[in-house]
């Protein structure tokens, strides 16, 4: 395909990760500004780039021209979360939006995948403008907290160095690492909580001194 061809599918996608970067930064800056907590902790979005577009339509044995109907994550955002609870209030924020339609959810977290990955995948259908007029996309959303971010990020740069043929001690690591982040999750779950009844609790203390 001409590299003309590729723009004009792809300038879309730019536009909505553009966009779709912009609109989970300023939901951060609006809770920050309200003096309330943000479950979203940090977002960043990429437009796949077309070797990794062609390689994944190669393996799924994907048609070039079914590329943008079955191939749902050339535009692809990521929001960080601070804790696994985060990440449904994060959906629910998702789900109240009339600019973004839910497609599709993935439940990796639930069910982890056998590498041990862990995150929460939503494909929306989002719409942008070009002067072409609206263009209905599809966009994947992964929603994960930092400790399921360390871990993608860095079992995805050892699959890329070793690409099928991850040596089976480095993948066993892997996992028993996956399980860490599992547990650390969890204690961080705990030692918030913990810290929320302290703050409850001092603050209903602080009003009775008030009320007398
Ligand atoms: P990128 O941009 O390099 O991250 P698949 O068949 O798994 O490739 P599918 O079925 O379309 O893809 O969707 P899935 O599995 O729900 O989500 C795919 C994306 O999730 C991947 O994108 C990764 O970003 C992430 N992901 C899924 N499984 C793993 C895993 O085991 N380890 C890591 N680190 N990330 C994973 P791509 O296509 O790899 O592209």
């Amino acid at each position: 395909m001409e590299i003309q061809l590729w723009r004009e599918i792809l300038d879309p996608y730019v536009l909505a990760v553009d966009e779709l970067v912009l609109k989970f930064n300023h939901i951060m800056l609006e809770h920050r500004n309200a003096g309330v907590y943000s479950p979203i902790e940090l977002v960043n979005g990429r437009v796949k780039t077309i070797s990794s577009i062609l390689e994944k339509a190669q393996r799924k044995k994907i048609e070039l021209d079914e590329i943008e109907t079955k191939i749902e994550d050339i535009a692809g955002i990521r929001i960080i979360c601070q804790f696994v609870e985060d990440i449904d209030k994060v959906v629910e924020i998702i789900e109240k939006r009339n600019d973004m339609t839910i497609l599709q959810e993935k439940d990796y977290i639930t069910k982890s995948k056998p590498s041990g990955y862990r995150s929460y995948h939503l494909i929306i259908g989002y719409v942008v403008q070009s002067i072409n007029g609206p263009k209905e996309i599809k966009a994947e959303i992964q929603i994960r907290t930092l400790g399921m971010n360390f871990w993608a990020t860095i079992e995805h740069s050892l699959q890329y160095k070793y690409k099928e043929n991850m040596p089976k001690h480095i993948r066993e690591r892997l996992s028993k690492a996956a399980e860490a982040v599992v547990i650390l999750d969890e204690e961080m779950a705990s030692v918030r909580s913990e810290i929320m009844d302290a703050q409850n609790s001092f603050r209903r203390k602080a009003d009775i001194v008030a009320d007398i």
